[in-house]
Parts: C-alpha cells; sequence; structure tokens
C-alpha cells in the first residue's frame, strides 16, 4: 500500500464525531428558517433568491440547456446596491462595514455609510475616466479599504473585475491585463509584507510596457515610497476622489451579466479567466456565508484569505457585505511582528467567527500553543477551513487549541469555478468528523464516480462530481468557450468535473483526496505544473522541465522541478537558486519551486511523454511503480541516485 492510501485508510477509519454543541444548535440561523426543508434544488434556489434585492424580479429560476446554465433570468440587480444601499435604512448605517488593520498597526473602522460613501465616489471616478458597463478593470492592490472600494464601484457601474493577487508578479499581471483586455489599472505605491514593502506600482509600470489596453492607471498611496508617475497616464487615487461626486446610480445588471473574471490555474500553462455572474453569484454567496458561517448582527467576522483569491472575493466581500456582517480585514502576514498576531486581532476586536486555511493551521501547530495560549479566544465561537484538504491532526489542534473545545468547525470544499460553498457541515446541524468536509449543502447534488459516471461503493476512491447546476457556478473561461465545455462538462458524462479526488464514507461523508489534474496546491494556493515549467524554460541555460509534488508537512504539497540544462551549462546550487527566482519572477513567490533536480534526462515513454508518475515516486521516496513503457529503463536508476545524492 502506497503511503497516501495509508493515511487514506486512517482516515476512513477516523473514529471520532463530534455532535453538534447544544448552545450553539438551539441559536444557529438554520433554525430560524424553513428553507431548508425545500426538497427540490430549484424551488430551494428560488427561495433562497428572496435573500436579495432585486430592482425587477427574476422570471425563471433557471434555464438549463446543458452544459450552459442561465439563472434567473429576466431579473435585474445591483451587486454594491445589495452590499450597501439596502443596509442605509436601519441601524446598519452606522455598523462597522469594514475593520481593518494594517501590519504596521494602524488601523480604521468604516460604517456602512463611509463604505457606501467611498465607493459611490470612486464610482464616479471610474465614470468620469470613461468607464462604461462591460469594461475590464485590473485592481492589482494589497490588503487595504481601497481594495473592496475598487471592487464595490465597479460592481456599482456594471464595470467588470479582475483582482489580480498583490503577491503576482509583474509578468503574471502583464499575462492576465491582457487576457482580458482591461482599460484601466488601478494599483498602489506598494504593500506590506512582513515589515518589506512589495513594490506593486513599480511591477505595474513593468506590466504596462506590453499591455496596450490600459488608458489609465489609479494609484493609492499605502507605503509612501518614492515611486514614478507618468504623466498623462497615471492618477493618485486622493486627488481624483477630491472631486468625485457622492452619489452614482447602480447600474441595474441582468442576472447573467458578468460581475468579475478571476483567473486560476488550471492544466495548462495559461491561467484560466473564470467568469462570474451577478444575479446567481450573489444569491449563492449571500446564503452560504448566512447559513454555514451562521452570521450574526453582532457578530465580527474573519475571513484570513486574500481578497485576490475567492475565497476573499465571496467570503471577504461579497457574501459578508451582502448580509449586513461586520469584515475583519487585516493586512500582513500571521507572523510578524511576532507569531501570534492573529490571536492578538482576535482578543483585540472580540472576533466570533475565523476562518483560515490548513496551511495555516499547521504552521500555527509548527509555533506551539503556547501563542494562542497568551490570548483571550473567548469571543469565537465559530471556526473554518478552506483550500485544501485537513488532516485529523490539524483539525483536532485547531479544534482544542483555538476553538477551546467549544466551537464547531466548517470545513468547507469548494473552488474559484464553484464560486460558492459547495461541500460544508451547517454549524449546529451536521455531526463534525475530523478531516471530512461532511456533505454537500442544500441545493448540491455532489457525488463520487468512475470514468463513465458510474458511482462508486462508499469507501472506493473516484472522481468528485457536482450533478446539477448551481447558481454561483462559474459560466465560462474568458474569451475561450470551448475550454470550459472541454475541462469541466465533457471529462465524466453529464457532470461537473471538478478536479479532485474523493471519496465517501458509509454515511455519506465526503473525504478530498486532492487534485488529480496537474495541478498543485500549495499552501491552499492552485498551481499549475505546466505554468511552473514555461517559466524554468523561459530560462536560457533551460533545455526541458518536468514539474511534480511531494507531500510537504506544511504547505501539504511542495513543489519539485527536474531539469535538464543545455549543452555548456553546468549543473550547480547557484543555478538552481538563480532558477527558483526565475520562476519568482515569471509567476510570483507562490510558485518557488522547493527543490530543483539537475538531471541529464528525464524519464519518458517510447512516444516521448513524459512519465511524471515515476518522478513522483522518486520524491516521494517510494518504490518506482510500472517502468515497462519506458524508452531507456536505465536513465531512471541515474535519476534515483542523484536524487538519493541530493536528500
Ligand atoms: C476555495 C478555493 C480549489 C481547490 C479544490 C481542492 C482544494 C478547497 C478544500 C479543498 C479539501 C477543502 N480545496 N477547499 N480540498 N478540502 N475544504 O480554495 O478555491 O483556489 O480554486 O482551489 O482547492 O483541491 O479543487 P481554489
Amino acid at each position: 500500500m502506497s503511503p497516501e492510501a495509508k493515511v487514506l485508510e486512517a482516515l476512513l477509519r477516523e473514529p471520532r464525531l463530534f455532535p453538534p454543541p447544544e448552545h450553539f444548535s438551539q441559536k444557529a440561523n438554520t433554525q430560524e428558517t424553513e428553507l431548508f426543508k425545500i426538497k427540490d434544488p430549484e424551488a430551494f434556489w428560488g427561495q433562497c433568491a428572496s435573500l436579495i434585492h432585486w430592482f425587477k424580479p427574476w422570471e425563471r429560476i433557471l434555464e438549463w440547456d446543458y452544459p450552459q446554465a442561465r439563472w434567473f433570468t429576466g431579473g435585474t440587480l445591483n451587486v454594491s446596491y445589495n452590499c450597501l444601499d439596502r443596509h442605509l435604512g436601519s441601524f446598519r448605517r452606522n455598523k462597522a462595514a469594514l475593520i481593518w488593520e494594517g501590519e504596521p498597526g494602524d488601523s480604521c473602522v468604516l460604517t456602512y455609510r463611509d463604505l457606501y460613501r467611498e465607493v459611490n465616489k470612486f464610482a464616479s471616478v471610474l465614470r468620469s475616466l470613461g468607464i462604461k458597463r462591460g469594461d475590464r478593470v485590473t485592481i492589482y492592490l494589497p490588503m487595504i479599504p481601497e481594495l473592496p472600494i475598487a471592487m464595490l464601484a465597479c460592481a456599482r457601474i456594471g464595470a467588470i473585475h479582475n483582482v489580480v493577487f498583490a503577491g503576482f508578479s509583474a509578468h503574471a499581471l502583464q499575462e492576465r491585463i491582457n487576457d482580458i483586455g482591461s482599460r484601466l489599472l488601478i494599483t498602489a505605491d506598494g504593500g506590506f509584507r512582513r515589515g518589506q514593502v512589495i513594490p506593486l506600482k513599480d511591477n505595474a509600470d513593468l506590466a504596462l510596457q506590453n499591455a496596450p489596453t490600459v488608458e489609465r492607471v489609479i494609484v493609492t498611496k499605502r507605503t509612501g515610497h518614492h515611486i514614478n508617475m507618468q504623466l498623462g497616464r497615471d492618477l493618485w487615487w486622493h486627488e481624483i476622489m477630491h472631486t468625485a461626486s457622492l452619489y452614482i446610480e447602480p447600474e441595474p445588471m441582468e442576472a447573467e451579466d458578468p460581475l468579475f473574471i478571476l483567473h486560476t490555474s488550471g492544466t495548462t500553462g495559461k491561467p484560466k479567466g473564470v467568469v462570474h455572474t451577478t444575479g446567481g453569484y450573489l444569491v449563492g454567496v449571500t446564503m452560504t456565508a448566512k447559513y454555514v458561517f451562521d452570521l450574526k448582527e453582532e457578530d465580527v467576522y474573519w475571513c484570513t484569505a486574500d481578497i485576490g483569491w475567492i475565497t476573499g472575493h465571496s467570503y471577504v466581500v461579497y457574501g459578508p457585505l451582502s448580509n449586513g456582517a461586520t469584515v475583519l480585514i487585516y493586512e500582513g502576514a500571521p507572523d510578524y511582528p511576532q507569531p501570534n498576531r492573529f490571536w492578538e486581532i482576535i482578543e483585540k476586536y472580540g472576533v466570533n467567527i475565523f476562518y483560515t486555511a490548513p496551511t495555516a493551521i499547521r504552521s500555527f501547530m509548527r509555533w506551539g500553543p503556547s501563542y494562542p495560549a497568551r490570548h483571550d479566544l473567548s469571543s469565537l465561537r465559530l471556526l473554518g477551513t478552506v483550500g485544501e484538504p485537513i488532516n485529523p491532526e490539524a483539525w483536532m489542534w485547531y479544534y482544542i487549541h483555538i476553538g477551546r473545545r467549544r466551537c464547531p468547525i466548517v470545513d468547507t470544499w469548494w473552488q474559484t469555478e464553484t464560486g460558492m460553498i459547495l461541500i460544508s457541515p451547517l454549524p449546529g446541524e451536521t455531526p463534525l468528523k475530523p478531516g471530512s468536509a461532511t456533505r454537500p449543502l442544500p441545493g448540491i447534488e455532489a457525488d463520487v464516480v468512475d470514468e463513465k459516471g458510474n458511482p462508486v461503493p462508499p469507501g472506493k476512491g473516484g472522481y468528485l462530481v457536482i450533478k446539477k447546476p448551481w447558481p454561483a457556478m462559474m459560466r465560462t473561461i474568458y474569451g475561450d468557450h470551448r475550454r470550459y465545455v472541454e475541462q469541466y462538462w465533457s471529462r465524466i458524462p453529464g457532470c461537473y468535473f471538478t478536479g479532485d479526488g474523493a471519496r465517501k464514507d458509509a454515511d455519506g461523508y465526503f473525504w478530498i483526496l486532492g487534485r488529480v489534474d496537474d495541478v498543485i496546491n500549495v499552501s491552499g494556493h492552485r498551481i499549475g505544473t505546466m505554468e511552473v515549467e514555461s517559466a524554468l524554460v523561459d530560462h536560457q541555460a533551460v533545455a526541458e522541465a518536468a514539474v511534480i509534488s511531494r507531500s510537504h508537512p506544511i504547505k501539504g504539497q511542495a513543489i519539485v522541478a527536474f531539469v535538464t540544462l543545455k549543452e555548456g551549462f553546468t549543473p550547480s546550487p547557484e543555478l538552481a537558486q538563480e532558477l527558483k527566482e526565475h520562476v519568482v519572477k515569471i509567476i510570483g513567490a507562490i510558485a518557488r519551486p522547493e527543490q530543483i533536480l539537475f538531471t541529464p534526462e528525464l524519464p519518458k515513454t517510447r512516444s516521448g511523454k513524459i512519465m511524471r508518475r515515476l518522478l513522483r515516486d522518486i520524491a516521494e521516496g517510494r518504490a518506482l511503480g510500472d517502468t515497462s513503457t519506458l524508452a531507456d529503463p536505465s536513465s531512471l536508476e541515474r535519476l534515483r541516485q542523484a536524487y538519493a545524492e541530493e536528500a
């Protein structure tokens, strides 16, 4: 049995079951609604649609023309109206919408009324620059209030935003701008990370050397260090906001109009621009934020994800704000200046709901329980995780040391493409098993199937698929609808293919096993092996590269690259370092390979395909699998020796 299979066997025998605590169940939002009694998915979603405000009511819940879904057609709405205007008529007007803490320790609070004013003003700025409904706007900002303000302002006038994570490189930014033809770029002079300045404007300048569609750049001042402002192109945020109007009518959008594009890694070298719509998306994230996170009027809710990822879009910005919640945003790293920073923030603001990633929890475990132990965490009542499978040890540590055995944990499975959480416990309802995302939410039909789409028996591994459309599902890949149909709707007959492997147990609980395609999940971030390979071969010394993952105690998975060099180049630790930096330059620090291994040749089949499976065996130190299709079996032995020497 392989080591992974052993871990899995242990998981499936995980005997611990945590029933929902009485004190939680009694007051859970799910108790106060008839919603979950509706068994027909379409009728269920129709009912969920009344959680948001429609200017014009929709006519049909769903038009399903496989694989194209259209939700709530005939209806019009505006997302910024739903997140802001509709809260102003009640006491929420003066309630904190955003509580923001900067890494250096500065902070501010924006009430719903404050946020409304800033969004309106910025929407007026966008209008004055000629940005119209349907135009694409790229946002490359750190975790500062200007980021949600810019997103909501785009939503207000019907412009489609494309947020690019501030950790991405100039090259990655350029690639994304050009993929969607943005007219405007919104950025900052820089951002703070572990006390260092990330030079966002310098990166933007580099990116714009070859991004001809961008006409203007709006720059917000965060770090205050010197940057170049290009006359006629670059504008300071604080200067143009002076003359802005205080009110901009929210554009009535069709339910199916795009709200944003967010790129994610897939199986090719080119990131996919995932397109999300207005009506279905907002219904999906509003419902799940309310019932999965059990949001209450008086809660302080903190999701630690960067807004540059889907988790930040759906569960820092749109879901919670649509519910009128108080959202905490922290700019920086969890261990800056000390590894207790998160716990200090929870204590300082009395955070009630805390949502983070398993990789972060594993780091906290390594730093030790004395850091959280120093702080009053009694305000916490619900914990969540997202991004990758959580190992039961990390789950238990989180449960004991952060939740102090009092707080349910919602392990939420979903993807950039799904827009909203699809598999998760409902806190107060679902008994928890450490390591399992439990069951599909109401309205969601998920299953584990074989290649032909037949359900596999309990305990057996297979592909995780979704069998019915759901409102927040992606509608297309920007500019490449064929790829959308091929990648998601053609692999398994009749189903949405998630790219994840899973098993179901005898209780119908789902255990996610991780990606089954060429995507690596490093610290909860998706990285395509092909993207890293093309970054490597972009370097003058590299002839060929094969990128695989191996398991890593903190990151979950780590990137390992096998590299062959061109004539005239010799392997050295310096060159390995240079290649790692080259990947950082092309993609960003999240894609930095953990290890580079030079090899005179890569194991290939007789038809010339690189056998990644064997490379993975080598990297994990496993016995090699079937080598019979290998063109030159001796190459593999040499490679294994090289790896053993390196390790
Ligand atoms: C939301 C988000 C999606 C991939 C997904 C899966 C992994 C996410 C998970 C999980 C196990 C969970 N994943 N949540 N695996 N349990 N609770 O992370 O989106 O960045 O697109 O990643 O992450 O492999 O396919 P995204």
